[in-house]
């Protein structure tokens, strides 16, 4: 279902064997050297949610090939590369488009983690973001391209759900403001909510 302009909601998108195999992958790329983090923002913030890259490391405004800890950011993995381009394929993306995706961020929620409104502008290229929810459901506001205030529209992404961002919504302002604890599938064995994201960064390896 198309949300707005370039927003398209598939929901239920991967089996719940697909998202035991994503959760697993994910608790493997979390573990140092290069693993999860905390992200501090210029303004001397500190993002709830907790940031695995891979592929490339980012930073507020930066995207560079050397994790936080000094280790090298651990390679975007060809099974990913894959799944972008299935993905790309479910959105009506045309041939080829999807062959791109260089990076992909991982953001762990706890029950009492979010996300302010922002737009994601570091990439260079137009590539659509790829967003796959794992675990609680969360409610996600998604808004304009002028400012992080309304109009905007909350929905809820569940366990499961594909929600690929291009076109003139490759730039609106979006957040998570608040998580549903409890409510992931009990098979996955997660508290808490994982979102993965897929990009192409249009950056030089
Ligand atoms: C719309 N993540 O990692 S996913 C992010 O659920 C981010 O963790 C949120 O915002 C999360 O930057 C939202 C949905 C999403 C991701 C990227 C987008 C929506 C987007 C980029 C452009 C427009
Ligand atoms: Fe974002």
């Amino acid at each position: 279902t198309e949300v707005a302009p370039g927003a398209v909601l598939l929901p239920d998108w991967l089996d719940e064997q697909r998202q035991r195999e994503l959760v697993a992958a994910c608790r493997e790329w979390a573990r140092p050297p290069a693993g999860m983090r905390t992200v501090r923002t210029p303004g001397g913030g500190v993002m709830s949610a907790k940031v695995v890259c891979l592929g490339w490391h980012w930073r507020p405004y930066h995207f560079s090939k050397t994790a936080d800890d000094g280790s090298p950011v651990k390679p975007f993995p060809p099974e990913l590369r894959e799944l972008a381009r299935r993905a790309i394929d479910a959105y009506g993306g045309a041939p080829g488009d999807g062959l791109e995706y260089d990076m992909a961020l991982l953001n762990f929620y706890d029950a009492k983690a979010h996300m302010g409104m922002h737009q994601d502008k570091e990439e260079l290229s137009k590539a659509p973001v790829i967003s796959l929810s794992l675990g609680d459901t969360c409610v996600f506001r998604f808004g304009n391209t002028e400012s992080r205030s309304r109009p905007y529209t909350d929905l809820e992404l569940r366990s499961g759900d594909l929600f690929v961002f291009g076109g003139p919504s490759r730039l609106a302002f979006h957040g998570v403001p608040r998580i549903l604890s409890g409510t992931a599938p009990s098979s996955l064995g997660l508290t808490g909510r994982l979102n993965l994201t897929l990009r192409a960064t249009g950056l030089n390896p």
